[in-house]
């Protein structure tokens, strides 16, 4: 077998450099390290998918880590990834604020840091290249504007509202987006708001409890379907109907809310795209290429409500 020449090789890759021509760096040279959220939600779980698919797509490298919603986790895995030299960092913040020292940490290693889905609080936003994912303000406006204008009902409506995790950029900007809709009528009022924290067995439990202490609920605001389809069961073990009795509004977008739609559950959702991992991918190639970002890349959405979703639901990826 012949062996390789090292030096014919070294000579041709000088060329090339002195040539100004780099030895192309594959994409396949490159590793990511991903510190996702958790596995608290089916689009959690899509988003999940659409980021190793496509790593694997694009022949990068992906080192991932579930940190079971919390934060203190997601730090350990960024400070691994940089412990093992990555090229790119990138990761969902679980909350907005307590990034700063671990993101000064990669900066001084020389690794860049992208943001996928959610946002950070800091007054230092050198300390990543750009945030990729949807605007929940404008998620949180959409589903507030739907109950506007569909609602039938006459006089007051109650309004009882599921929140994200709290302290997450979803939750804080869905609720934000929400309220500033629905102030234009005086007859929509949020008269409970607790954590369902997106998951579908605290959005039950905390359903239960509404139902228990509120006579009159008219409306459901969830911040995410899984939490929805949670609060679907305590109304009906509570000998409600949901969809009818009390209408609900949600985001995602997710299977499970099509098929709550479908079954006359669920009255709209507002969808939030998980499948963010190509362009991530994009991204990661980019920025290691050098070439700047924009601080901030949204993804678009639409908005499905019932009457739309035995047509929409062959067409869903997640
Ligand atoms: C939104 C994402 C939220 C989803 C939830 O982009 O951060 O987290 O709405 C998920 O389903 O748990």
């Amino acid at each position: 077998m012949l062996k390789p020449n090292r030096s014919l090789f070294s000579a041709v890759a000088a060329g090339l450099l002195v040539a100004g021509l780099a030895l192309p760096t594959s994409a396949s040279a490159l590793t990511l390290g991903f510190a996702q959220v958790g596995a608290e939600s089916e689009w959690r779980t899509a988003n999940t998918q659409s980021i190793k698919d496509a790593a694997k797509a694009a022949g990068i490298t992906l080192k991932f880590s579930d940190a079971q919603q919390k934060q203190e986790n997601q730090i350990k895995a960024i400070r691994s990834y940089i412990a093992q030299k990555v090229d790119v960092i990138a990761f969902a913040p679980v909350v907005t604020t307590g990034w700063d020292t671990v993101l000064k940490e990669a900066k001084t290693a020389k690794i860049p840091v992208i943001l996928t889905d959610r946002s950070i609080e800091t007054k230092d936003d050198s300390l990543y290249v750009t945030m990729i994912g949807s605007d929940f303000t404008e998620e949180g406006r959409k589903a507030g504007k739907w109950l506007l204008e569909n609602y039938k009902g006459q006089g007051d409506v109650n309004i009882v509202e599921l929140q994200g995790t709290v302290g997450s950029a979803p939750a804080i900007e869905r609720k934000k987006g929400f309220e500033e809709v629905i102030k234009a009528d005086p007859r929509f009022k949020i008269t409970r708001s607790q954590t369902g924290d997106f998951t579908r067995s605290k959005g039950k439990e905390v359903m239960e409890a509404f139902l228990k202490t509120d006579k009159k609920v008219n409306v459901l605001f969830a911040h995410n379907d899984d939490m929805a389809i949670g609060a679907i069961q305590a109304i009906e073990a509570a000998g409600m109907k949901p969809g009818s009795d009390i209408i609900i509004v949600s985001i995602d977008a997710v299977k499970g809310a099509f098929e709550a739609m479908m079954a006359g559950k669920l009255n709209v959702s507002v969808e939030c795209n998980p499948q963010l991992g190509p362009q991530l991918m994009e991204i990661v190639k980019a920025v290691k290429a050098g070439t700047p970002q924009p601080k901030r890349i949204n993804t678009k959405e639409g908005v499905f409500p019932m009457e739309t979703a035995a047509k929409e639901f062959p067409n869903r990826k997640y």
